[in-house]
């Protein structure tokens, strides 16, 4: 047994020295593919805005310096190594006790740097605290819920309240102050053009602001910005995102005038609605914001969890007027949302839709196909 492994060895050794570089390469490869996003997506890479601009400063400068240090650090280690290493016959080095000038100079120039970047990122976090005086924000109440995304604009037309879900809408050119909050677990608030992110903590207030500016957005308005949830918060956690469409204050006001004002229904639409009130108002409103009392009664069915009972849900008010479906996993189309009132958990698993309504307790949807289409044609017939 011993003399055989101990034969073994040399070849042994050999190969597994192979297939770990081959490891490595490969891990190394696949690290810098997963690292390699576009510009396009979600990139932290161009800022939008102000307070991404400050941030992507703060983290250029410092990555660079950071990557000088290192090239610097390991190059001179690199140097020693192979220049004083240990050569055949060579007596041994004098000792010496060490280098007071060089000691010196290694504890003063890494505190500069350090002092150096702390302080300017203090600053920083001063000038992203606040939209500059004098601007005129747009306030929102973001909300977390898992696995979606909902929005409050206490007055955005006229003093009267909009709530909607997964998609913002925000005028460019005017900073938007953002309260977010979270009705379940830890969840955090991620649009890497206009800003880093922020936790959204169940009973705290988290503030921040972000402002999308037009000479920094070089494509015609309105343009999609992507976002999403940045913190493991259960399991669709990553099916949990969200958009931010930039637009002219202009078409950001008559949408906004256009909230909840009642769409013309046509004869199948008006099937579909009777259908709607029997089978989903318990946890959505479609016709205008949500009644608080109303929220708070779900938020209570929710959080008590009882098998069926009533959730907080997105608002259906302009879904008509939204690109995406479930939390920006899929976009709005007929047939999208044809397989989402079918099967809501093959889609996203896990979801409170599908786990909490009647409709789907016993495995398949209670719904005909007649019905699903008088339903479809209500939801799509709202503007
Ligand atoms: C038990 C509560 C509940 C009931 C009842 C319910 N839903 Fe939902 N619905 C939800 C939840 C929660 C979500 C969010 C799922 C997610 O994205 O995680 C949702 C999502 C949706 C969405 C996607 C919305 C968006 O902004 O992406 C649509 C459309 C929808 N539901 C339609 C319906 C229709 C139509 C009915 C009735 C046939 C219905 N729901 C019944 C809880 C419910
Ligand atoms: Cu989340």
């Amino acid at each position: 047994m011993q003399s055989t492994s101990n034969s073994n060895r040399p070849t042994g050794r050999r190969s597994s020295l192979k297939k770990r570089t081959v490891m490595f390469g490969l891990l190394a490869a696949l690290f810098l593919f997963v690292v390699g996003c576009s510009k396009d997506g979600m990139s932290t890479w161009e800022a939008f805005g102000p307070v991404a601009q400050l941030q992507l400063d703060l983290f250029n400068v410092t990555m660079w310096l950071m990557v000088i240090v290192f090239f610097l650090v390991e190059g001179v280690l690199l140097y020693a190594i192979i220049r004083y290493r240990k050569r055949p016959g060579q007596p041994k080095p004098t000792q010496i006790h060490g280098n007071n000038t060089l000691e010196i100079v290694l504890t003063i120039v890494p505190t500069i740097l350090v002092l150096g970047l702390g302080i300017w990122s203090v600053f920083i976090l001063f000038e992203i605290d606040a939209p500059p005086e004098g601007s005129d924000p747009l306030h929102v109440n973001v909300t977390a819920h898992q696995w979606w995304f909902e929005f409050e604009y206490p007055d955005a037309g006229n003093g009267k309240k909009i709530i909607t879900a997964n998609e913002m809408r925000i005028p460019v050119d005017r900073p938007i102050t953002l309260s977010l909050f979270s009705d379940d677990v830890i969840h955090s608030f991620w649009v890497p053009k206009l800003a880093g992110k922020l936790d959204m903590v169940p009973t705290h207030e988290n503030k921040m602001w972000i402002q999308a500016d037009s000479d920094k957005i070089d494509e015609d308005l309105p343009v999609t910005l992507f976002g999403q949830c940045a913190e493991l918060c259960g399991i669709a956690h990553a099916l949990m995102r969200f958009r931010v469409t930039v637009m002219e204050q202009a078409d950001f006001d008559s949408w906004a005038a256009g909230y909840s004002e009642p769409p013309a229904i046509t004869d199948k639409a008006k099937k579909g609605k009777q259908i709607f009130a029997a089978n989903c108002t318990l946890c959505h409103t479609i016709d205008g914001p949500d009644d608080p009392a109303l929220s708070a009664s779900r938020l209570k069915g929710f959080l008590t969890g009882a098998d069926i009972t009533p959730v907080p849900a997105p608002n259906l008010t302009d879904l008509r007027t939204r690109q995406t479906l479930a939390a920006g996993l899929m976009d709005l189309t007929e047939t999208n949302l044809r397989a989402w009132l079918h099967d809501p958990d093959g889609i996203k698993p896990g979801n409170y839709m599908a786990a909490r309504a009647v409709l789907y307790q016993g495995g398949t949807v209670t719904l005909d196909e007649d019905q699903i289409d008088a339903l479809i044609g209500y939801l799509l017939d709202l503007r």
